[in-house]
């Protein structure tokens, strides 16, 4: 392997080794997507924009399920193979550092990072409009929330999975509170998980077509011997609306703010069915990896048409060596310096 994933080995992670499509790009879908499909649960209609970890001796996620009244929560799903997964039918029960019930109005694109020892979940909730809403689990059967990191409007908050210089790191997309027509990646730190500042910008919409109209963070960045490897989402605009696409790119291992590749390709399109027709057509919205450190292979989860869960496939290697070679930065020229 000419690059090196950081971390524990997870060889059980799925797996499905590459048939030639005709595409060029590094990532290939799982033959048997989407993997989650309508109505998983009752009360729900649709699971899509979630994210797993390795969890025992197998996987746990946190999923958005969109209820049959249209308001999204957080669910809870288990899995032995990362493919077939079990839900809990009762939404996640959130609460405060006394134990008393502390439920978001409304919560959609969980992320989840495992950092030390604890499971974080990030997502999308009310705090006046949109904006993040975190929480902190170590079972997966209770789970406190923590203050908001950010005032409105923000999306897309996505935690590294280590700290850096002493320091917890988070992504996030400053927005509006409605379908918003911009968005630039930003990084914060913060001592304590309470207090975050040095805020840094790290990448904006940078000419190219299919990610013109805005970014945003997408799974947790993995730590590889090249650098973060960020899979992202990007946005670009047409006659009949947004087009979501998957991007990649890498940042500097210690001052992630920096992006030292970034791929002026999209990874992957939406061109199946079931990325290109659905609730919302035209969405690939990357939310998680789960990655192997002796084999460099990458399993990538991402919602489809705010309708599904579809699962592809990388290896280190192939998708950094694609970043690298189909590279256009200096994105670092875009900002002043910050
Ligand atoms: C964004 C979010 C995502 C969704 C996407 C496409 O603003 O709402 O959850 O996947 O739009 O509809």
């Amino acid at each position: 392997m000419k690059y090196k994933i950081a971390g524990n080995s997870s060889a059980n992670i799925p797996w499905q080794e590459r048939k030639d499509t005709g595409s060029e790009s590094p990532v290939w879908r799982y033959e048997d997507n989407p993997i989650i499909k309508r109505n998983p649960i009752p009360g729900v209609g649709r699971i899509f924009n979630s994210a797993v970890v390795p969890y025992e001796n197998g996987f746990v996620g946190v999923f958005r399920g969109e209820q049959t009244d249209g308001i999204p929560h957080v669910y809870v799903g288990r899995s032995t193979n990362g493919i077939d997964w079990m839900f809990e039918n009762e939404k996640v029960h959130f609460v405060d550092e006394d134990g008393n019930d502390y439920m978001p109005h409304y919560a959609y694109d969980p992320r989840l990072v495992k950092v030390e020892d604890t499971y974080y979940i990030i997502w999308c909730g009310d705090f006046y409009g949109a904006a993040i809403g975190m929480a902190k689990t170590k079972d997966f059967k209770t789970f406190v929330r923590v203050e908001n990191p950010f005032i409105p409007f923000n999306r897309n908050a996505v935690l590294f999975p280590r700290k850096i210089n002493g320091k917890y790191m988070m992504l996030s997309r400053p927005s509006d509170s409605g379908h918003t027509p911009f968005g630039d990646i930003f990084l914060s730190e913060s001592p304590d998980m309470t207090y975050w500042g040095r805020h840094r910008h790290v990448m904006s919409p940078n000419g190219q077509w299919w990610e013109s109209v805005k970014i945003g963070g997408g799974a947790a960045p993995i730590e590889t011997s090249e650098g973060w490897l960020l899979f992202y989402h990007g946005v670009s605009s047409t006659c009949n609306g947004f087009v979501y696409s998957i991007g990649g790119a890498i940042l500097d291992i210690d001052e992630p703010s920096k992006v030292k590749y970034r791929c002026k390709k999209y990874l992957l399109t939406p061109e199946e069915d079931y990325e290109v027709s659905g609730f919302v057509p035209n969405v690939a919205f990357p939310c998680a990896t789960l990655q192997d450190n002796e084999t460099g292979r990458i399993a990538l989860y991402y919602g489809c048409a705010d309708t599904y869960v579809g699962l592809a496939f990388t290896t280190a290697d192939e998708v950094i060596d694609f970043i690298k070679e189909n590279s256009e930065c200096n994105e670092n020229d875009l900002s002043e310096g910050r």
